[in-house]
């Protein structure tokens, strides 16, 4: 067949992974070949990436993809994707200054403040409709400007855009990714340049935008080398944020989605739940920012409407520190007995920034709910079903105040991608707490999605997204959820608890 092979790197908080993607006209499949695991470094104070270690990953996994490509060694071509937001700095020589730094570290504490003073809270979101997170980009650099590392850099290169320099020598900034630095106007899909001036941000670090199906370069003789492929291996910008290509690979029914006469409701899961609708528009009027909601740039020209929840790393955090303290912390034991334990006991609200730093994650549910007013869990059971049916309560609220924010009509149902997708539970709450029938698939979305905008672009495929994402429709088995329909006043007076 005409099918043709494509490696996409997804690096996630976690682990990372390559995949070998096989796509051609009305074809489409994937195989994860690497997986490695991503381990932040704290040294000192600070909170690191390892990326040295991911970039060692994608080198083996994209040698094990090229073992497995027909003929050995050819990929079509190569696609990064990654967690947004962080960024490495290149001195004068293009040398690395130091490891990233890790969006959960504390240095950005205070630095909305220093913004505001600055620009007001009403005119950044006006300009750049980001919601407020303590992590954004430009929080990080007024962290970080004044530092001696700082004062030394030349270039800024998003998480992705530093892979794929590492593997081409060129240098470019991804669209998508960049809209979550909160310097792009989602309006012009540009830089913003008042809120650059007035933060006194330079914008000459970042090199030049590129966008989704744009070429990125050729690996290097060096890479080729030490990977056994064979060259000319061309890398394509995808939605190299991986929440853009966990939407893009959404299986919406055609009809769902940016422009179209249906709502593509998503939920992407994995370390973050990432509720919200596709739109073909920002939306950046003051209740949408006092709502939190983020217009994050998609492929295609869609705009992710959505808001964070703090999703699994609540559940891996809590197993995190019952195996430190030496008890049973599986995952399989754990969720079946979440799934008998007490529903709706207690929840806490998974919105809340209040989760973001690591550790004690047991104890600081415990006393969210003691906070609140209700019982704490007892034990780990009923700490797991606390998590299960918070997030599930979360994507509710979230997806409801999206739909009115937005003025949309009521999704037909919601998909709930990524790593979450193995959790039946999670999706089955999800879909009473929603009232709305749940379809759970692919857990690799944003792999799927990273290979259908590389595969368009060397001429593999062809369409729009309704087109591409009738491809993943067949690619992969997909669960429904019916939502148990009489249980919707549990959920509402769940809400009512927590938020009055
Ligand atoms: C998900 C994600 C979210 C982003 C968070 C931090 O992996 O990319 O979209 O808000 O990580 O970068």
């Amino acid at each position: 067949s005409g099918a043709r092979f494509f490696a996409a790197v997804d690096l996630g908080a976690t682990s990372g992974r390559v995949m070998l993607g096989r796509a051609g006209p009305g074809e489409l499949s994937l195989t994860e070949v690497h997986r490695f695991p991503n381990r932040p470094v704290r040294t000192g104070a600070t909170l690191h990436w390892d990326i040295l270690a991911l970039y060692r990953g994608v080198l083996d996994g994209l040698r094990e993809a090229g073992r497995r490509a027909v003929p050995a060694g050819r990929l079509d071509g190569i696609g990064i994707d990654s967690w947004a937001v962080d960024y490495g700095l290149l001195d004068a020589d293009g040398a690395l200054l130091g490891n990233p730094v890790h969006y959960r570290d504390g240095r950005t504490e205070g630095m909305a403040d220093r913004a505001a003073a600055a620009l007001p809270p009403e005119q950044l979101y006006a300009e750049t409709g980001v919601q407020h997170l303590p992590f954004n980009t430009v929080y990080q650099l007024l962290a970080a400007c004044g530092g001696a590392q700082f004062a030394a850099a030349r270039r800024l290169l998003l998480i992705p855009d530093l892979i794929a320099y590492w593997l081409t020598g060129r240098a470019g900034t991804e669209l998508t990714n960049a809209s979550t630095t909160q310097l792009i106007d989602p309006r012009t899909r540009d830089w913003s340049r008042p809120v650059a001036r007035a933060l006194g941000i330079d914008l000459a670090l970042f090199p030049p935008l590129r966008r989704p199906g744009d070429p990125a370069g050729e690996l290097l003789p060096e890479v080729l080398a030490e990977t056994g492929l064979t060259g000319p291996v061309p890398v394509t910008a995808v939605g190299s944020h991986d929440t853009a290509s966990a939407v893009a690979g959404v299986p919406a029914a055609a009809g769902a989605g940016a422009g179209g006469p249906d709502t593509l409701a998503y939920i992407a899961t994995g370390t973050w739940s990432l509720a919200g609708l596709e739109l073909d528009h920002p939306v950046l009027g003051e209740e949408s920012r006092r709502a939190n909601f983020t217009n994050e740039l998609g492929v295609d020209g869609t705009v992710r409407y959505l808001r964070n929840i703090m999703g699994l790393w609540l559940l891996e955090e809590c197993r995190r520190a019952w195996a430190a303290a030496g008890r049973p912390a599986e995952l399989e034991p754990l969720l079946a007995a979440a799934a008998g334990a007490e529903p709706l006991r207690s929840v806490v609200d998974a919105g809340s920034a209040e989760f973001l730093a690591p550790g004690r994650m047991p104890e600081r549910i415990a006393a969210a709910c003691r906070r609140t007013g209700q019982p704490e869990p007892r034990d780990a059971a009923e700490t797991v079903r606390c998590v299960l049916d918070s997030l599930a309560l979360a994507h509710r609220r979230t997806l409801a105040e999206a739909v009115r924010l937005a003025a949309r009509p009521r999704p037909r149902t919601v998909h709930i991608v990524g790593g979450g997708v193995r959790n039946e539970l999670l999706c089955q709450l999800t879909a009473d707490a929603c009232g709305l029938p749940v379809t759970a698939g692919p857990a690799e979305a944003a792999a799927f999605g990273n290979v259908l905008v590389q595969a368009r672009a060397a001429g593999a495929v062809s369409g729009g997204l309704a087109g591409l994402r009738g491809l993943l429709r067949t690619a992969q088995p997909l669960r429904h959820h019916e939502p148990v329909r009489d249980h919707g006043h549990r959920w509402r007076q769940a809400e009512e608890r927590l938020h009055g």
